[in-house]
């Protein structure tokens, strides 16, 4: 029996999920989180960084003494400011569901929780192999199976001493995983039908960074769920990619999702800094009915973040900001003030004529602005703001000096035909490493297909086989 309502199981969830690969925030980093979602309206965290070593690879171990100061901080943050904290833990790396011991080591992690005054509790089982203990797999037969039975015994336990959400992120959860087999036949039919009704299920939607989530796939996963899905949105995560990040508005959700689920919680970027443009958008679309406009929610979330880029010296322009922030903005696409620059810099490119003609030399303007930014974020007051932004800008700058190189290259009448080098770029030390050299190996096409780079050099065999 499927419950169509989103709220079957309580209020809707909003919030944030530390839940990223990486170095955790810091006391003082998840202080200032839960203002921003008391201003924008999120009721919820969710406590799940992949290295915090109690999270997965030491699941079993309780906490030392600083480690629990932090949870009854968090625990205490949160209440004060009525907000919700869930606690993740990830036993899936080796956890065996038919050993009694392992059971309890998770029992006595979350009796220790509940003793600092946790009452809200997740389990993780993402991003896990999908194999099975031989013990396991001869006596539940299925993956699905052996974790809902695992999963209910423990939230029947917990059940039993306190109430509040309790919620489960399951080894396939995304359209993709599914599709692909992960987590074995049937896997989400078994795990809907097992899983008691009241916890609550994760899903990032078709991708794991999906650019999209639309309702009808949502529609048919509720029956599948046997209750709608909890939304654990990666649209701002960038944990995957260090020479990026997200400050672009929350897209490509129809704000009829909100009806549909029974909660959207963001897992975004790393370095916490970043994270205001998405934290004050996701609140307003969460706050939004009628229609929902992200460009003008980007604007929105620019000015609000503005006071930030307060610096030493001369104070920077607003406009530049937009231009910027539009080259870190989502995942799938670039912000349009920066996708404009990109084209119109491809075009000078490719031009036969020398980029020297007024509009020309427009772009070329622009780009100077976006290169100039760029480099005064050294100036910038609040310096954790600029230690997040600086490695990631670093590239940018970069190619823009090169570009810039290459154009008074290009409009130099006594350089005509001359081949094209700059003295700050230079092989190896640009766009040089270990992984840039296997990046060039495989060359992927926008249909995701990759196929052997036409380029590759096979210098001579250094170790024979
Ligand atoms: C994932 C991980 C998440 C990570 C994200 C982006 C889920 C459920 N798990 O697959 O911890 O931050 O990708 O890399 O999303």
């Amino acid at each position: 029996m499927v419950s169509n309502s989103a709220t079957a199981s309580g209020s809707f969830l909003s919030g944030v999920i530390e839940g990223f690969y990486g170095p955790p925030w810091s006391p003082r980093e998840r202080a200032e989180l839960w203002d921003w979602m008391v201003r924008g309206g999120l009721d919820t965290y969710l406590y799940g960084p992949k290295d915090d070593l109690h999270q997965r690879a030491i699941w079993r171990q309780p906490y030392d003494a600083s480690g629990l100061a932090t949870v009854r901080a968090a625990v205490a943050g949160c209440r004060s400011r009525g907000l919700r904290l869930i606690h993740a833990c990830s036993p899936g790396l080796d956890v065996t569901y038919s050993d009694p011991s392992d059971r309890e080591a998770m029992q006595a992690r979350l009796m220790q929780l509940i003793e600092a005054g946790v009452s809200e509790f997740c389990i993780l089982l993402d991003d896990i192999p999908d194999a099975m203990r031989p013990a396991d797999l001869a006596r539940w037969g299925s993956l699905a199976s052996a974790q809902a039975a695992w999963v209910n015994a423990i939230f029947t336990w917990s059940r039993s001493r306190v109430a509040g959400r309790f919620l489960l992120c399951p080894t396939p959860y995304c359209g993709r995983m599914v599709a692909a087999g992960h987590g074995g036949d049937g896997y989400l039919e078994t795990l809907g039908r097992e899983l008691h009704p009241e916890i609550d299920i994760f899903w990032t939607g078709p991708e794991i960074i999906s650019e999209r989530i639309d309702l009808e796939p949502i529609a048919r996963l509720t029956e599948v769920l046997h209750r709608p899905p909890l939304i654990w949105d990666n649209l701002f995560a960038n944990d995957y990619d260090g020479r990026r990040f997200f400050c672009g508005p929350y897209a490509g959700r129809p704000l009829e999702l909100k009806r549909a689920v029974r909660g959207i919680l963001l897992n975004p970027n790393t370095e916490f800094p970043l994270n205001f443009v998405p934290i004050h958008s996701f609140g307003s679309y969460l706050a939004a009915e009628g229609a929902w406009d992200p460009g003008a929610s980007f604007l929105d979330g620019l000015k609000a973040w503005w006071p930030r880029f307060a610096t030493v010296g001369s104070p920077l322009e607003f406009a530049d900001l937009i231009l910027f922030a539009g080259a870190f903005y989502l995942p799938y696409g670039d912000g349009p003030e920066a996708d404009r620059l990109a084209r119109d810099i491809a075009q000078c490119l490719a031009s036969a004529e020398p980029p020297d003609d007024a509009e020309s030399l427009d772009v070329r303007t622009r780009m100077l602005r976006l290169k100039g930014f760029s480099a005064r974020l050294v100036d910038l007051l609040d310096r954790e703001l600029f230690h997040a932004l600086h490695r990631r800008v670093w590239d940018l700058r970069e190619e823009l000096d090169l570009l810039d190189r290459w154009w008074s290259h290009r409009i130099d009448p006594r350089r005509a035909g001359t081949p094209f080098t700059s003295d700050f770029h230079r092989p190896k030390t640009c766009r040089g490493g270990f992984v840039a050299r296997l990046q060039g190996f495989l060359r992927q096409f926008p249909d995701a297909r990759f196929e052997v780079s036409g380029e590759i050099e096979t210098p001579a065999k250094v170790h024979p086989r």
